[in-house]
Protein backbone atom coordinates (compact mmCIF):
# COMPACT_ATOMS: atom_id res chain seq x y z
CA UNK A 1 0.00 0.00 0.00
CA UNK A 2 1.32 3.51 -0.73
CA UNK A 3 2.19 5.70 1.84
CA UNK A 4 1.80 9.62 1.28
CA UNK A 5 3.32 12.54 2.86
CA UNK A 6 1.34 15.02 3.71
CA UNK A 7 0.88 18.67 5.13
CA UNK A 8 -0.54 20.91 7.13
CA UNK A 9 -0.90 24.32 6.04
CA UNK A 10 -1.93 26.55 8.78
CA UNK A 11 -1.40 24.34 11.34
CA UNK A 12 -1.51 26.53 14.42
CA UNK A 13 -4.82 28.22 14.13
CA UNK A 14 -8.65 26.53 15.57
CA UNK A 15 -8.84 24.20 12.23
CA UNK A 16 -5.43 23.61 11.93
CA UNK A 17 -4.90 22.44 15.55
CA UNK A 18 -8.28 20.12 14.49
CA UNK A 19 -6.71 19.17 11.20
CA UNK A 20 -3.78 17.49 13.58
CA UNK A 21 -6.80 16.37 16.25
CA UNK A 22 -8.71 14.43 13.73
CA UNK A 23 -5.59 12.74 12.29
CA UNK A 24 -4.30 11.57 14.95
CA UNK A 25 -7.40 9.82 15.95
CA UNK A 26 -7.03 8.28 12.45
CA UNK A 27 -5.05 5.77 11.33
CA UNK A 28 -4.17 6.90 8.24
CA UNK A 29 -1.66 5.27 5.70
CA UNK A 30 1.47 8.54 6.31
CA UNK A 31 4.82 8.20 5.80
CA UNK A 32 5.76 12.13 6.77
CA UNK A 33 3.81 15.17 7.82
CA UNK A 34 4.64 18.23 7.70
CA UNK A 35 3.49 21.58 9.77
CA UNK A 36 3.22 25.20 7.59
CA UNK A 37 2.42 28.48 9.03
CA UNK A 38 2.96 31.67 8.04
CA UNK A 39 6.27 33.80 9.16
CA UNK A 40 4.64 35.01 12.53
CA UNK A 41 3.81 31.28 13.94
CA UNK A 42 6.95 30.07 12.36
CA UNK A 43 9.23 28.20 14.84
CA UNK A 44 6.29 27.60 17.09
CA UNK A 45 6.64 23.64 17.93
CA UNK A 46 3.37 21.18 18.49
CA UNK A 47 3.34 18.22 20.02
CA UNK A 48 1.85 15.39 17.19
CA UNK A 49 1.63 12.09 16.97
CA UNK A 50 3.63 11.77 19.87
CA UNK A 51 6.89 13.48 18.29
CA UNK A 52 7.68 17.63 18.74
CA UNK A 53 7.39 19.22 15.60
CA UNK A 54 8.59 22.91 14.63
CA UNK A 55 6.50 24.36 12.30
CA UNK A 56 8.03 25.73 9.14
CA UNK A 57 7.21 28.95 7.61
CA UNK A 58 5.32 28.53 4.16
CA UNK A 59 6.98 29.79 1.33
CA UNK A 60 7.11 28.97 -2.95
CA UNK A 61 9.52 26.02 -1.81
CA UNK A 62 7.86 23.99 0.46
CA UNK A 63 6.25 21.44 -1.59
CA UNK A 64 9.39 20.73 -3.61
CA UNK A 65 9.88 18.10 -1.55
CA UNK A 66 6.99 15.50 -2.98
CA UNK A 67 4.15 16.41 -0.62
CA UNK A 68 1.01 14.28 -2.21
CA UNK A 69 -1.96 15.90 0.14
CA UNK A 70 -1.82 19.25 1.49
CA UNK A 71 -4.68 20.34 3.89
CA UNK A 72 -5.01 24.18 4.22
CA UNK A 73 -6.63 26.23 6.80
CA UNK A 74 -4.59 29.87 6.43
CA UNK A 75 -7.32 32.32 4.74
CA UNK A 76 -8.61 32.79 1.28
CA UNK A 77 -4.97 34.65 0.37
CA UNK A 78 -2.77 32.06 1.51
CA UNK A 79 -4.44 29.50 -0.61
CA UNK A 80 -5.12 31.70 -4.00
CA UNK A 81 -1.06 31.95 -3.94
CA UNK A 82 0.19 28.76 -2.58
CA UNK A 83 -2.64 25.95 -3.44
CA UNK A 84 -2.00 26.35 -7.38
CA UNK A 85 1.67 25.90 -6.66
CA UNK A 86 1.42 23.11 -4.50
CA UNK A 87 -1.02 21.56 -6.97
CA UNK A 88 1.93 22.40 -10.14
CA UNK A 89 4.66 20.19 -7.96
CA UNK A 90 1.79 17.46 -8.21
CA UNK A 91 0.52 17.75 -4.50
CA UNK A 92 -3.10 17.58 -4.28
CA UNK A 93 -4.75 20.51 -1.83
CA UNK A 94 -7.31 19.90 0.20
CA UNK A 95 -8.36 23.93 0.71
CA UNK A 96 -10.40 24.91 3.61
CA UNK A 97 -10.80 28.39 2.27
CA UNK A 98 -13.92 30.03 0.37
CA UNK A 99 -10.76 30.95 -2.53
CA UNK A 100 -11.25 27.85 -4.73
CA UNK A 101 -14.87 26.73 -3.55
CA UNK A 102 -17.12 28.09 -6.73
CA UNK A 103 -13.98 27.76 -9.59
CA UNK A 104 -15.65 25.50 -12.11
CA UNK A 105 -12.31 23.64 -12.30
CA UNK A 106 -12.17 22.83 -8.67
CA UNK A 107 -14.59 20.42 -7.01
CA UNK A 108 -16.38 20.89 -4.39
CA UNK A 109 -16.93 17.92 -1.94
CA UNK A 110 -18.99 16.28 1.28
CA UNK A 111 -17.79 12.72 0.80
CA UNK A 112 -21.31 11.65 2.25
CA UNK A 113 -22.76 13.57 -0.66
CA UNK A 114 -20.40 13.83 -3.74
CA UNK A 115 -17.40 11.75 -3.50
CA UNK A 116 -17.50 11.16 -7.01
CA UNK A 117 -16.62 14.57 -7.56
CA UNK A 118 -12.83 13.97 -6.21
CA UNK A 119 -12.50 12.23 -9.17
CA UNK A 120 -11.81 15.34 -11.54
CA UNK A 121 -9.66 17.21 -9.37
CA UNK A 122 -7.20 19.61 -11.20
CA UNK A 123 -4.55 19.34 -7.88
CA UNK A 124 -7.27 21.32 -5.71
CA UNK A 125 -10.13 19.86 -3.68
CA UNK A 126 -12.30 22.60 -2.18
CA UNK A 127 -13.78 21.78 1.13
CA UNK A 128 -17.21 23.76 1.69
CA UNK A 129 -18.60 26.33 3.83
CA UNK A 130 -18.94 24.70 7.44
CA UNK A 131 -22.69 26.25 7.44
CA UNK A 132 -23.23 24.02 4.18
CA UNK A 133 -21.54 20.98 4.73
CA UNK A 134 -24.10 20.03 7.61
CA UNK A 135 -26.86 21.55 5.61
CA UNK A 136 -25.57 18.52 2.90
CA UNK A 137 -24.93 15.83 4.91
CA UNK A 138 -28.97 16.49 5.88
CA UNK A 139 -30.19 16.85 2.70
CA UNK A 140 -28.82 15.07 -0.20
CA UNK A 141 -30.66 12.19 1.17
CA UNK A 142 -34.13 13.74 0.41
CA UNK A 143 -33.16 15.14 -2.47
CA UNK A 144 -32.16 12.32 -4.01
CA UNK A 145 -35.37 10.70 -3.03
CA UNK A 146 -38.02 13.88 -2.97
CA UNK A 147 -36.64 15.92 -5.14
CA UNK A 148 -35.49 19.50 -3.97
CA UNK A 149 -37.55 22.23 -4.81
CA UNK A 150 -36.93 25.42 -2.03
CA UNK A 151 -34.49 25.92 1.03
CA UNK A 152 -34.54 28.46 3.73
CA UNK A 153 -31.87 28.45 5.41
CA UNK A 154 -31.69 30.13 8.99
CA UNK A 155 -27.95 29.36 11.26
CA UNK A 156 -27.44 30.19 14.49
CA UNK A 157 -23.49 30.08 14.16
CA UNK A 158 -21.10 29.26 16.46
CA UNK A 159 -18.23 32.30 17.59
CA UNK A 160 -15.41 29.38 16.59
CA UNK A 161 -15.92 30.24 12.56
CA UNK A 162 -14.52 33.38 13.50
CA UNK A 163 -11.64 31.11 14.68
CA UNK A 164 -9.30 32.30 18.11
CA UNK A 165 -10.39 35.64 18.04
CA UNK A 166 -14.35 35.07 17.77
CA UNK A 167 -13.98 32.53 20.84
CA UNK A 168 -11.70 35.17 22.61
CA UNK A 169 -14.74 38.06 22.14
CA UNK A 170 -17.29 35.58 23.65
CA UNK A 171 -15.37 34.64 26.33
CA UNK A 172 -14.04 37.99 27.29
CA UNK A 173 -17.63 39.62 26.43
CA UNK A 174 -18.90 37.05 28.85
CA UNK A 175 -16.61 39.34 31.28
CA UNK A 176 -17.66 42.58 30.67
CA UNK A 177 -14.67 43.41 27.78
CA UNK A 178 -15.21 45.02 24.63
CA UNK A 179 -15.11 43.33 21.65
CA UNK A 180 -12.26 42.95 19.44
CA UNK A 181 -12.83 40.66 16.61
CA UNK A 182 -16.63 41.54 15.96
CA UNK A 183 -18.61 44.71 15.40
CA UNK A 184 -20.80 44.57 18.60
CA UNK A 185 -20.76 42.27 21.67
CA UNK A 186 -21.59 38.68 21.04
CA UNK A 187 -22.31 38.21 24.94
CA UNK A 188 -25.88 38.25 25.41
CA UNK A 189 -26.64 39.27 21.87
CA UNK A 190 -27.00 37.67 18.09
CA UNK A 191 -25.45 39.75 15.10
CA UNK A 192 -27.54 38.99 11.30
CA UNK A 193 -23.88 39.69 10.29
CA UNK A 194 -21.49 36.94 9.17
CA UNK A 195 -18.28 37.72 6.59
CA UNK A 196 -18.85 40.63 4.67
CA UNK A 197 -21.87 41.92 3.07
CA UNK A 198 -22.43 41.97 -0.57
CA UNK A 199 -24.26 44.57 -2.85
CA UNK A 200 -27.56 42.36 -2.46
CA UNK A 201 -27.85 43.12 0.85
CA UNK A 202 -26.88 39.57 1.83
CA UNK A 203 -24.13 38.68 3.37
CA UNK A 204 -21.17 36.38 1.89
CA UNK A 205 -21.79 33.69 4.18
CA UNK A 206 -25.60 33.79 3.40
CA UNK A 207 -24.65 33.73 -0.88
CA UNK A 208 -21.76 30.67 -0.04
CA UNK A 209 -24.70 28.37 1.25
CA UNK A 210 -26.83 29.39 -1.50
CA UNK A 211 -24.29 28.78 -4.14
CA UNK A 212 -22.31 25.56 -2.56
CA UNK A 213 -25.93 23.95 -2.33
CA UNK A 214 -26.33 23.94 -6.00
CA UNK A 215 -22.91 23.01 -6.57
CA UNK A 216 -22.68 20.27 -4.47
CA UNK A 217 -26.00 18.81 -5.01
CA UNK A 218 -25.49 19.49 -8.71
CA UNK A 219 -28.82 21.27 -9.39
CA UNK A 220 -28.87 24.90 -10.20
CA UNK A 221 -32.86 24.85 -10.35
CA UNK A 222 -33.08 24.52 -6.36
CA UNK A 223 -34.24 27.89 -4.96
CA UNK A 224 -32.55 29.07 -1.56
CA UNK A 225 -32.44 31.63 0.72
CA UNK A 226 -30.43 32.20 3.61
CA UNK A 227 -30.31 34.21 6.56
CA UNK A 228 -26.91 33.75 8.90
CA UNK A 229 -26.79 34.64 12.94
CA UNK A 230 -23.44 34.76 15.14
CA UNK A 231 -24.91 33.76 18.35
CA UNK A 232 -23.11 33.58 21.86
CA UNK A 233 -22.19 30.03 21.54
CA UNK A 234 -18.74 28.62 21.87
CA UNK A 235 -19.06 26.00 19.65
CA UNK A 236 -21.04 24.01 16.89
CA UNK A 237 -23.41 25.43 14.23
CA UNK A 238 -27.35 24.78 14.36
CA UNK A 239 -29.65 25.57 11.33
CA UNK A 240 -33.64 25.84 10.77
CA UNK A 241 -34.04 24.53 7.20
CA UNK A 242 -37.54 24.33 5.66
CA UNK A 243 -37.51 22.38 2.71
CA UNK A 244 -40.10 22.11 -0.07
CA UNK A 245 -39.69 18.65 -1.30
CA UNK A 246 -40.97 18.21 -5.15
CA UNK A 247 -43.03 14.63 -4.45
CA UNK A 248 -45.14 13.90 -1.22
CA UNK A 249 -43.93 11.85 1.33
CA UNK A 250 -44.19 9.95 4.60
CA UNK A 251 -43.05 11.68 7.65
CA UNK A 252 -42.05 7.93 9.21
CA UNK A 253 -40.62 7.34 5.95
CA UNK A 254 -38.22 10.70 6.25
CA UNK A 255 -37.26 9.55 9.76
CA UNK A 256 -36.13 5.92 8.18
CA UNK A 257 -34.62 7.36 5.24
CA UNK A 258 -32.09 10.07 7.61
CA UNK A 259 -31.54 7.07 9.65
CA UNK A 260 -29.82 5.02 7.19
CA UNK A 261 -28.12 8.32 6.06
CA UNK A 262 -24.45 7.95 6.00
CA UNK A 263 -23.37 10.93 8.95
CA UNK A 264 -26.26 11.59 9.98
CA UNK A 265 -27.64 10.93 13.78
CA UNK A 266 -31.22 11.34 14.45
CA UNK A 267 -31.93 12.62 17.65
CA UNK A 268 -35.63 13.27 17.61
CA UNK A 269 -38.01 12.07 20.44
CA UNK A 270 -39.19 15.41 21.49
CA UNK A 271 -41.55 14.03 24.41
CA UNK A 272 -38.02 12.69 26.01
CA UNK A 273 -37.01 16.24 25.27
CA UNK A 274 -34.58 14.58 22.80
CA UNK A 275 -33.36 17.41 19.95
CA UNK A 276 -29.50 18.22 18.78
CA UNK A 277 -28.04 20.89 20.83
CA UNK A 278 -24.56 22.52 19.93
CA UNK A 279 -23.16 21.24 23.35
CA UNK A 280 -24.13 17.47 22.51
CA UNK A 281 -22.66 17.84 19.18
CA UNK A 282 -19.10 19.27 19.95
CA UNK A 283 -16.49 16.74 19.45
CA UNK A 284 -17.78 14.52 17.74
CA UNK A 285 -18.39 14.27 13.88
CA UNK A 286 -21.58 13.54 13.23
CA UNK A 287 -24.25 15.86 11.83
CA UNK A 288 -27.53 15.76 14.30
CA UNK A 289 -30.92 16.14 13.17
CA UNK A 290 -34.09 16.89 14.55
CA UNK A 291 -37.49 18.32 15.18
CA UNK A 292 -38.53 16.29 11.78
CA UNK A 293 -42.20 17.73 11.52
CA UNK A 294 -43.99 18.78 8.32
CA UNK A 295 -44.47 22.21 7.14
CA UNK A 296 -48.44 22.51 7.11
CA UNK A 297 -48.24 26.10 5.15
CA UNK A 298 -47.03 24.31 1.78
CA UNK A 299 -47.51 21.15 0.15
CA UNK A 300 -44.47 18.96 0.40
CA UNK A 301 -42.96 21.24 3.27
CA UNK A 302 -40.05 19.78 5.80
CA UNK A 303 -38.36 20.98 8.60
CA UNK A 304 -35.41 20.63 10.12
CA UNK A 305 -33.11 21.31 12.66
CA UNK A 306 -29.47 20.56 12.00
CA UNK A 307 -26.71 20.50 14.42
CA UNK A 308 -22.74 19.73 13.94
CA UNK A 309 -19.03 20.81 15.05
CA UNK A 310 -18.63 24.00 12.60
CA UNK A 311 -14.93 23.19 13.38
CA UNK A 312 -14.69 19.34 12.65
CA UNK A 313 -17.46 18.54 10.48
CA UNK A 314 -17.51 21.61 9.10
CA UNK A 315 -13.94 21.73 8.66
CA UNK A 316 -11.36 19.29 9.58
CA UNK A 317 -13.25 16.18 9.36
CA UNK A 318 -14.28 17.09 6.26
CA UNK A 319 -11.13 17.61 4.95
CA UNK A 320 -9.46 14.56 6.56
CA UNK A 321 -12.35 12.31 5.04
CA UNK A 322 -11.98 13.91 1.73
CA UNK A 323 -7.58 12.82 2.09
CA UNK A 324 -8.49 9.47 3.19
CA UNK A 325 -11.25 9.16 -0.02
CA UNK A 326 -7.78 9.90 -2.01
CA UNK A 327 -5.67 7.09 -0.25
CA UNK A 328 -8.08 4.40 0.01
CA UNK A 329 -8.16 4.69 -3.97
CA UNK A 330 -4.60 3.58 -4.37
O1 LIG B 1 -16.17 30.59 4.33
O2 LIG B 1 -16.90 33.74 10.44
O3 LIG B 1 -15.17 28.98 5.30
O4 LIG B 1 -17.90 31.92 11.02
C1 LIG B 1 -16.59 30.04 7.55
C2 LIG B 1 -16.67 30.64 8.91
C3 LIG B 1 -16.02 32.26 6.59
C4 LIG B 1 -16.20 32.86 7.96
C5 LIG B 1 -15.68 30.10 5.33
C6 LIG B 1 -17.31 32.60 10.19
C7 LIG B 1 -15.66 30.81 6.67
C8 LIG B 1 -17.14 32.04 8.80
Amino acid sequence: MKKYNVAVVGATGMVGRTFLKVLEEKNLPVENYYLFSSARSAGSKIKFMGKEYVVEELTENSFDRGIDIALFSAGGSTSEKFAPIAASKGCIVIDNSSAWRMDPKVPLVVPEVNPQDIEWNNGIIANPNCSTIQAMVALAPLHRKYGIKRVVYSTYQAVSGAGLAGYQDLENGLKGEAPKKFPYPIAGNCLPHIDVFCDNGYTKEEMKMVNETRKILGDDEIRITATTVRVPVFNSHSESINVELKKPFELDEVFELLRNSEGIVVQDDVKNNIYPMAITATGTDATYVGRIRRDESVDNGLNLWVVADNIRKGAATNAVQIAEKIMNKN
